[in-house]
């Protein structure tokens, strides 16, 4: 049993049961000139992430955690795309218009895609999610269960939108999930701060938060 230092207490974790997800490390999202910049936001909050996911994820494959990556996206043919979705923020551009890395948020689309400095290798599971959080319309439960994974190590963007609802639904579904901090990101420093809080609050009613380099330390241990 591997032990990783955080909050609100210790994480315990054995790496045949422990998977690393990465949500949403799209270039749209993430990269200079993608969709998240064109809408006014600031990339460099969220680029912070890379660096240590990119260090996470090299020691995640060393020790032979699965590893997973998600998307958010739709067909291109927007079949699985909601009114609500769709409609909401009346932007002039939005989802499945085209974008200046492609159509937005459609599969098959150089933005939609995940940036170079995280690119999935062969063998990992790739989940694409038409909503914010992994589970929801997708077979990342299953694929999960057919592992015997049962903890989860989270990272990714935003920290309060796709990291939240995925930790949430997570936690709903049985699995633990520990969040690190510096490798998850968001466009606002407030909602940052007060998504981790939240997860951890109350005993860690949604799980635990930690950082990558405890986490580094716990797994070079298991
Ligand atoms: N992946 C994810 O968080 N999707 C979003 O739309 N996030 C926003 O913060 N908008």
């Amino acid at each position: 049993m591997a032990k990783v230092r955080a909050e609100p207490y210790e994480f315990e974790f054995e790496r045949a049961s422990c998977a690393l997800v990465i949500v949403d490390m799209q270039r749209d999202f993430v990269d200079p000139g993608g969709f998240g910049e064109a809408l006014g936001n600031d990339v460099s909050l969220l680029r912070k992430a890379i660096a240590p996911t990119q260090k996470v994820l090299a020691a995640a494959r060393a020790k032979k955690l699965l590893v997973i990556h998600t998307r958010e996206g739709h067909r291109p043919d927007l079949a699985d795309l909601p009114r609500n979705k769709k409609l909401r923020g009346r932007l002039k551009t939005g989802i499945g218009d085209k974008g200046p890395m492609g159509r937005i948020l459609v599969r098959g689309e150089y933005g939609h895609d995940i940036v170079d400095e995280l690119k999935p290798a062969p063998g990992e599971p790739v989940v694409d999610k038409p909503g914010k959080g992994a589970f929801y319309a997708t077979d990342l439960d299953a694929i999960l269960h057919a592992r015997g994974i049962w903890q989860l190590v989270v990272c990714g963007v935003t920290t309060e939108v796709c990291v939240n609802t995925t930790v949430r639904e997570a936690n709903d579904r049985g699995y633990d999930c520990l969040v690190l901090e510096d490798c998850v990101g968001s466009y606002f420093p407030a909602f940052q701060k007060a998504a981790l809080e939240m997860v951890k609050a109350q005993g860690g009613i949604f799980g635990w938060v930690s950082d990558s380099a405890r986490f580094l330390k716990g797994l070079a241990r298991a």
